[in-house]
């Protein structure tokens, strides 16, 4: 048992707080008529909402932070201090259809990380739903609420269930995901879709998923759960294997016995 650090409270409290009406929204979109522009509208509003419920919360306790935020980009601060960045609703596709599978995603920068660069050092993932708090701290481990988190020790390929985000609308290059699914899906147990980059990695952490892939993603998506897999005792590479994720924007996590395994399969596919 940990107690979370101050930091990470605030973080914490500023989601339970946006969390509520974003309950209530979700409710309330499952009995939407379709209307003229549909439930689109009425679900930007909810993000909006929520966002604008972070913020202002995470500006109560931390004045001088940057936040760098999906609906409102970057907002001004101290840039030697640490930056938020925060994403209300992640899997707005599926709150948009009612389908109960999405989070608020609370990340922590500090520009000054380890060799100067900068570097994520606090994350959390929040299921309003399910009330489940994912959240990590550098160098304290990953935890569901109370307890400790450590990826899956599954080592058979064949025993695995790997996460993945299919590219959408443009985003991302189709081909290369069918490629990559062509190579992986016949070795594994199963392949899952789900809709948020942001749980994916937190079920990776949590042992729930052996692995995940996916590519063209936003540093809100991702920077909170790239954490919690690390400190969970996995890994998150890009496609090559080498610890440049965020910069080549691909993401190949899984736990320690999986991951060169699951990365040849990749490898061998986009040769
Ligand atoms: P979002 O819900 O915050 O937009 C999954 O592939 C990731 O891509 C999600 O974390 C999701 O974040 C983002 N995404 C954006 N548009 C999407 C879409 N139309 N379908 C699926 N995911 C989308
Ligand atoms: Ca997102």
């Amino acid at each position: 048992m940990v107690a979370h650090s101050g930091l990470l409270t605030v973080m914490d409290r500023a989601a339970r707080k946006a969390a509520p009406r974003l309950r209530r929204d979700f409710n309330e979109v499952q009995h939407l008529q379709v209307s003229r522009k549909g439930p689109a509208d009425f679900v930007s509003m909810a993000d909006k909402r929520a966002e604008q419920t972070l913020i202002e919360e995470l500006r109560k306790a931390r004045p001088d932070w940057r936040i760098l935020a999906e609906e409102g980009g970057e907002l001004p601060g101290d840039p030697d201090k640490p930056r938020f960045i925060v994403d209300p609703l992640d899997g707005t596709t599926n709150f948009l259809h009612g389908i109960p599978h999405f989070a608020i995603v609370i990340a922590v920068e500090d520009p000054n990380g380890a060799q100067g660069k900068p570097e994520i050092t606090h994350g959390l993932v929040y299921q309003p739903l399910t009330d489940e708090s994912f959240w990590a701290e550098k160098g304290r481990g990953a935890w569901l609420q109370d307890q400790r988190l450590r990826v899956s020790s599954r080592r058979d390929l064949s025993e695995s269930l790997i996460a993945t985000g299919i590219p959408f609308m443009g985003h991302g290059n189709f081909a290369e995901w069918s490629r990559i699914f062509g190579a992986v899906a016949p070795e594994v147990a199963g392949i899952r879709r789900l809709g948020s980059a942001a749980l994916d990695l937190a079920w990776v952490a949590a042992g729930r998923f052996d692995g995940y892939w996916e590519s063209d993603l936003k540093p809100w998506d991702v920077a909170a759960g790239m954490l919690l897999v690390k400190e969970a005792g996995g890994f998150v590479t890009d496609y090559r294997g080498q610890d440049m994720a965020m910069q080549r924007n691909q993401f190949l996590a899984a736990n320690d016995g999986l991951h060169s395994k699951l990365h040849k399969l990749v490898a061998n596919a986009l040769r």
